[in-house]
C-alpha cells in the first residue's frame, strides 16, 4: 500500500524528531511536516512542509487530499502547564485538533491515526504506584481532562465507525535535539542544559517528586511501533500506558553530579508542583509489553551520559 504521512505539529518537541525518524525510514518526500508557523530549515528542506492550523478542518483536509496522506500523526497540543494558563484556549486546541482528524478518518479520507495521550488522564486518586492501565481517572488539570476526554473519543470513533486510531500515553519526555513548551515535567530537559552552563540548577519541583519519563529515542520507536503493528494487535483503543523510568529531581541531580561534581541544585517549587503531585510515580505497562512488543531501552544514568556528551559542545 502507498504510505503518505502528514505530521501535525511537526515542529514541537515530539514532531521535530519523530518527521526526522520517519523521513529517514520512509523517504523525505513520503513523510509531510506541518506546523502553525514556518519551521526550522531542517524540517524544511528534508521534505515538503506546510504551514498548517491544526484547527481549521478544511486547511487540514486540503494537505490530506493534494498529498494523497493515508496516516496523520496528531502531535500539535497545548501541555499541562500553559494549559492551566490559557484553559478555554487549551480545550479548544486539543479537543478541535482531535476531531477534525478522527472525522477524516471517519469520512475514509485517511486510513490511520496518532493521537498522543498522556500520564496527565490520571489524577489524585489514582493509584500512584505502578499506575495500571485501568483504573480511577479523575484529571484535575485541563490538559489531563482534555487527554482523558479524547481518549475516551479515540475509543467510541474505533467501536462505532471503525476508525483504527492509536494512542499512548507518553510520560515526561527528556530529548538534547529540542526543547519541550509549557509542560510540568520540563525540568527534566532544563536542568542538564543549566548544568553545563551554569553548575547550578533552580528546580521548580520538590526534591522527592517522583515522575514517570522516558528518553525521546524510546518514545520515538514506541510511537512508529505501536502505530506499525498489525491492527488486530492493538487491543486498547484509548490509550496504552507506557514506561521508561522513574525518577526525582534529586535523582537526576545525582546522576549529573556523576558526571560534574560541583553541580549544586535548589528547590523552589511553584504551581507546576500541584500538576506533579497529582500524577502517578510509575506505570504498569505490561499491556504495550504483551499486545505489540513494547520494550524500552534507555536508562536514568544512560541518558545523563547521551544528554551530557551531546549538549557539552553547546556550552563550551
Ligand atoms: C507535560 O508535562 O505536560 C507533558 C506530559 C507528561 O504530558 N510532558
Amino acid at each position: 500500500m502507498k504510505k503518505r504521512i502528514l505530521i501535525i505539529g511537526a515542529s514541537g518537541q515530539i514532531g521535530t524528531e519523530l518527521t526526522a525518524a520517519l523521513r529517514k525510514k520512509y523517504g523525505g518526500h513520503k513523510v509531510i511536516a506541518s506546523d502553525i508557523n514556518e519551521g526550522s530549515d531542517e524540517l524544511m528542506e528534508s521534505g515538503p512542509f506546510e504551514v498548517l492550523d491544526a484547527m481549521d478542518y478544511e486547511a487540514v483536509q486540503d494537505v490530506i487530499i493534494t498529498y494523497e496522506i493515508t496516516e496523520v500523526y496528531l502531535m500539535a497540543a497545548m501541555l499541562s502547564a500553559t494549559a492551566e494558563k490559557f484553559p478555554m484556549k487549551a480545550w479548544n486546541l486539543n479537543m478541535t485538533s482531535l476531531f477534525n482528524v478522527l472525522n477524516l478518518a471517519r469520512e475514509n479520507k485517511i486510513d490511520k491515526i496518532f493521537w498522543p495521550s498522556s500520564i496527565a488522564v490520571f489524577g489524585p486518586t489514582t493509584p500512584k504506584e505502578m499506575t495500571p492501565q485501568h483504573t480511577v481517572m479523575e484529571p484535575s488539570t485541563v490538559y489531563g481532562i482534555s487527554k482523558q476526554t479524547g481518549e475516551r473519543w479515540c475509543e467510541y470513533y474505533h467501536k462505532r465507525y471503525g476508525v483504527d486510531v492509536r494512542s499512548i500515553r507518553y510520560p515526561g519526555l527528556i530529548s538534547y535535539k529540542t526543547l519541550p513548551g509549557g509542560g510540568t515535567t520540563d525540568y527534566a530537559v532544563d536542568i542538564y542544559h543549566k548544568a553545563l552552563k551554569h553548575k547550578k540548577y533552580i528546580c521548580f519541583l520538590d526534591e522527592d517528586t517522583t515522575l514517570p519519563m522516558m528518553f525521546m529515542d524510546d518514545a520515538i520507536k514506541a510511537t512508529i511501533g505501536i502505530m506499525e503493528a498489525d491492527a488486530a494487535l492493538i487491543k486498547i483503543r484509548n490509550a496504552y500506558n507506557l514506561s521508561g523510568m522513574s525518577f526525582n529531581p534529586k535523582e537526576v541531580a545525582a546522576s549529573i553530579q556523576k558526571h560534574i561534581p560541583e553541580f549544586t541544585i535548589e528547590y523552589e517549587p511553584d504551581f507546576r508542583q500541584d500538576i506533579a503531585d497529582s500524577w502517578p510515580q510509575s506505570i504498569d505497562d505490561s499491556d504495550a509489553r504483551k499486545d505489540w512488543g513494547w520494550k524500552h531501552h534507555v536508562s536514568l544514568d544512560e541518558m545523563t551520559e547521551i544528554m551530557l556528551e551531546n549538549l557539552r559542545d553547546t556550552y563550551s
